[in-house]
């Protein structure tokens, strides 16, 4: 904190007159509602419309001279892990270059890698009982990575899917989806966060569990009871356990969830409620003036599970501990604690010191500082009132969504009605709400362009935050790049947080849509660059390779060496149900091949010595050329088997 006594920079911070002021605290509150759209249609107003104009000479200025290009031969500093939103996918970049490295499909299908296509990807994603896959889609919203003392282990990373209530988790050696969970009796999946050690075995200091918010109530169970009474339905949190991805147990609150935050202490976890009245109308889920962040108490719901003090929901056989508030009356004994925040809240963020959450206001200007201690206090039996761990609430600016932090005690805000980030001190903040009129702690007000979602920094979100880079993933590009039809390329700004102010560096593109992600440092990721044959039990070596029929299936096991596939002629007969295996003999680092039938459907790639596996019923009969997709080798046209289909 030492670096914030040094005189505090005020110069974009907003003026009297200014637009940003021109809404104040209280008209904001009575504005709720329409704050929503005003913020959506703020490309049309007269203002921003000004702003526009004069942002691309503003940006240019903004831009320093250097230190974040990467000269082309050179390797990035960062790897950013990110969702996609409704995309469904993953994606990883370099930075600060903005390269995009890869795509990784989750919930989404990619005829590129043949996620969705073949077997082993469809056993991850879930198939119905004709073998299709049962979803198509997907929604990512938030990457995080597993920890071990307090930072990234580079073991795995875990996104969420809102659509369908599942949790994917990617292993990060070869960065490709392994597991997929469906939450059971959850509807919106939104906040994830992995544990960051164990809340009872002091020993085990890595991430075991993965805990999940609920943002839409519905009937518990969902099967057509209460359906006219929205009073009656329900949200759960739950814990995933992070090795075996099996769900461990939920817990049932008051109100719905929207993000996750954990502590480092691995003792609590949290999620910030914006609807606190279990509203179903935009007007009621507003009704209330404050909402609340409500906090697990690990250990003791866990407790319960053991103790049996738990019900299960319809079919599901996962253990529901009660935390509502009716059935947690003791602090003392309470599985829940219920700290009301701002209205409305969105994002909850935990300080790299290890302690304090922030939740960002969402339609208050403020962000609400709790200090965990006190909520451990307040779990003791020795804190008056929940309200009581509220150390600070800051007037951040309109529209506040997420915090992220340097790791010397300043806080960064995305302002969404503002357009802006917020640049304040944590200390200076608590200092203000105890009373010192001279405390001010807001040190810069940056515009980005436009309207930010999640902000997220370098090692942010680990005790290693290094106070580098800042990315702000925003709504709204107009103007910012060439235009490519009414559907916008959105932005990723790069923002250099390293110095006493925020300097923009980069403006990257993000097909929709940006959400949140984390930045993690080159050297925590450990990739093998070629698979091992043997971690494939369907591999096909040479000893067992060619054509095996039983009955009218009929199993193709298939190997390919640049620039050939073992066999130039397969026969097969139509109505056979046919599984072709193909396994990558090739052992040369990048040379991957493809396997695509014309007409069938089938397409998908195999990466050094790895397998892959697709069935499929011979419909039609004919000769289809069997091709090599991924260009491998000066033959790679030529790299063809004929596919005969008899009649
Ligand atoms: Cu703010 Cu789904 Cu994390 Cu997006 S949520 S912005
Ligand atoms: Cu094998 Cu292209
Ligand atoms: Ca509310």
């Amino acid at each position: 904190m030492d670096n914030v006594k040094k005189k505090i920079v005020v110069e974009d911070a907003p003026k009297l007159g200014n637009r940003r002021n021109f809404l104040g605290r209280s008209a904001l509150l009575g504005l709720a509602g329409a704050g929503v759209s005003l913020g959506l249609s703020g490309c049309k107003d007269e203002s921003s419309g000004k702003k526009n104009a004069a942002a691309p000479a503003a940006a240019a200025k903004a831009v320093a001279s250097g230190g974040h290009e990467i000269a082309p031969g050179q390797l990035d500093e960062y790897y950013a892990f990110t969702s996609a939103g409704h995309g469904g996918e993953m994606r990883i970049l370099g930075l600060p270059s903005g390269r995009t490295l890869k795509r990784i499909p989750v919930f989404n299908t990619d005829c590129m890698v043949g996620w969705g296509i073949t077997n082993e990807s469809k056993a991850i994603i879930g198939t119905k009982p004709d073998g299709s896959l049962k979803y198509t889609t997907g929604d990512t919203h938030h990457v995080h990575g597993s920890y071990k003392d307090g930072t990234y282990d580079g073991r795995w990373l875990f996104v969420n899917d809102k659509i369908h209530s599942r949790l994917a988790r990617i292993r990060m050696d070869t960065m490709e989806c392994d597991k997929i969970t469906q939450l059971p009796n959850v509807m919106g999946f939104h906040g994830m966060f992995p544990d960051k050690r164990d809340p009872v075995d002091e020993k085990i200091n890595y991430t075991t569990r993965v805990f999940c918010g609920h943002e839409f109530h519905i009937p518990l169970p969902n099967d057509g009871r209460d359906l006219e009474d929205p009073s009656k339905w329900g949200c759960l949190f739950s814990c995933v356990d992070a090795a075996t991805m099996e769900v461990r147990w939920q817990c049932r609150v008051d109100g719905n969830m929207d993000l996750v935050a954990t502590s480092y202490d691995g003792k609590l976890a949290a999620s910030n409620q914006y609807n606190t009245e279990n509203g179903a109308l935009l007007a009621d889920m507003m009704s209330a003036e404050r909402d609340a962040c409500v906090f697990f108490n690990v250990a003791r719901i866990e407790q319960l599970v053991k103790d049996g003090k738990f019900t299960t929901i319809g079919s599901s056989k996962v253990p529901v501990v009660d935390g509502r508030k009716a059935a947690n009356p003791d602090p003392k004994t309470s599985v829940t604690c219920y700290v009301p925040v701002g209205k409305n809240p969105h994002g909850v963020n935990a300080s790299p010191d290890g302690k304090y959450f922030v939740c960002s206001g969402k339609l208050s200007p403020t962000c609400t500082v709790i200090d965990l201690s006190l909520v451990h206090k307040w779990f003791d039996g020795g804190l008056k009132t929940e309200r009581d761990a509220v150390v600070a609430e800051p007037e951040v600016g309109l529209g506040p969504l997420h915090t992220c932090f340097d790791g010397r005690g300043n806080a960064y805000t995305s302002l969404f009605l503002d357009s802006q980030t917020t640049k304040w001190n944590v200390e200076k903040a608590i200092a203000q709400f105890k009373g010192d009129k001279t405390a001010n702690p807001i040190i810069q007000k940056m515009d980005v362009h436009y309207q930010p979602g999640h902000i997220y920094s370098s090692m942010g979100e680990t005790k290693e935050c290094d106070g580098k880079y800042l990315n702000s993933g925003n709504k709204f590009s107009k103007d910012r790049f060439l235009p490519v039809g009414p559907l916008h390329a959105e932005t990723e700004q790069l923002v250099d947080i390293s110095g006493d102010k925020m300097q923009l560096i980069a403006d990257h593109t993000a097909y929709s849509e940006p959400h949140d992600g984390i930045i993690v440092r080159r050297d925590v990721v450990k990739t093998r660059q070629i698979y091992n044959m043997d971690d494939f039990p369907n591999a096909v070596k040479p000893e067992n390779a060619g054509i095996e029929r039983k009955g009218n299936k009929v199993h193709v096991r298939l190997m390919s060496q640049a620039p050939n596939y073992s066999m130039p002629i397969i026969k097969v007969k139509k109505g056979d149900e046919v599984t072709l295996t193909l396994t990558n003999h090739d052992k040369v680092e990048d040379l991957t091949h493809g396997c695509a039938i014309p007409t069938y459907n089938i397409n998908f790639i195999v990466n050094p010595q790895e397998t892959h596996s697709v069935t499929f019923k011979a419909d039609r009969v004919g000769a289809y050329w069997i091709y090599c997709t991924h260009f491998c080798h000066a033959l790679h046209l030529e790299m063809r088997s004929r596919f005969l289909v008899e009649a």
